[in-house]
């Protein structure tokens, strides 16, 4: 695969930590069943067996610290894997494919957080992935806001989740830098507002997209 294929029933979401993403992919989800299509939710990293023991190597914090190369090339190795076993079978039956986080992130994570290349990132994304979703709704909260209500939730935060917001602050401004360059797929959401507010625009964009069709 070299060159980059947009999938007209693929859907992702993007956003920093507590954004709400898992909240609105279940408004997404119910708004498609109602209208009699089939959906496959997933999420990254993981969505396969195998991917799913990726993201426990990638997470898990009792792990030596991944230098970065290790961490992007394992993003993609489980994104490999989850495009294929996943994401274009679903495709190919005509399922609708929504994933929570797609190759955005490894811009946003490996790219802004890291400083790894970009021009890496899009050559994996090139010759790895092959595959770009149709639209991306990026869920956009300020850092610490976001922190905030995951805080309260996790525990035993993982690998990532241990970053300062240095480093969370630089991926969502590559996560906004990502939407202003490609405004045709990517909607940005204020997901500051409350539950419902978020889930209606997101609900909205993906029936406008649908009825384009
Ligand atoms: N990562 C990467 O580095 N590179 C890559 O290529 C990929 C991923 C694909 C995945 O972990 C980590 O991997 C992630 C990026 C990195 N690390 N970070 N950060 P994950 O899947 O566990 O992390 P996440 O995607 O950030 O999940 P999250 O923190 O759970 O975010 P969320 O799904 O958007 O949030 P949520 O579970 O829907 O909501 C979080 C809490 O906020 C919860 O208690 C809700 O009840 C509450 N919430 C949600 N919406 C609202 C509103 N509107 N108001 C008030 N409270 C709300």
């Amino acid at each position: 695969m070299t060159t980059l294929q947009t999938k007209s029933r693929f859907i992702t979401l993007e956003g920093g930590e507590g954004a709400g993403k898992s909240t609105v992919i279940t408004a997404l989800r119910d708004a498609l069943e109602t209208a009699g299509e089939n959906v496959v939710c997933t999420r990254e990293p993981g969505g396969t067996p195998l991917a799913e023991e990726i993201r426990s190597l990638l997470l898990d914090p009792q792990h030596e610290a991944a230098a970065p190369h290790t961490e992007l090339l394992l993003m993609f190795a489980a994104r490999a894997q989850h495009v294929r076993q996943t994401i274009l079978p679903a495709l190919e039956r005509g399922a609708w494919v929504i994933s929570d986080r797609f190759t955005d992130s490894s811009y946003a994570y490996q790219g802004g957080g890291r400083g790894l290349d970009a021009a890496l990132i899009a050559e994996l994304e090139r010759q790895v992935v092959g595959i770009v979703p149709a639209m991306t709704l990026l869920l956009d909260i300020d850092v610490h806001e976001g922190r905030v209500r995951t805080n309260t939730r996790d525990l035993w935060p993982d690998r990532i989740e241990r970053e300062q917001e240095d480093f969370f602050a630089r991926a969502r401004g590559v996560f906004l830098l990502r939407a202003q360059a490609e405004p045709d797929r990517f909607r940005v959401i204020d997901a500051a507002r409350p539950r419902e507010q978020v889930a209606a625009d997101a609900v909205a964009h993906l029936l406008a997209l649908r009825a384009s069709r």
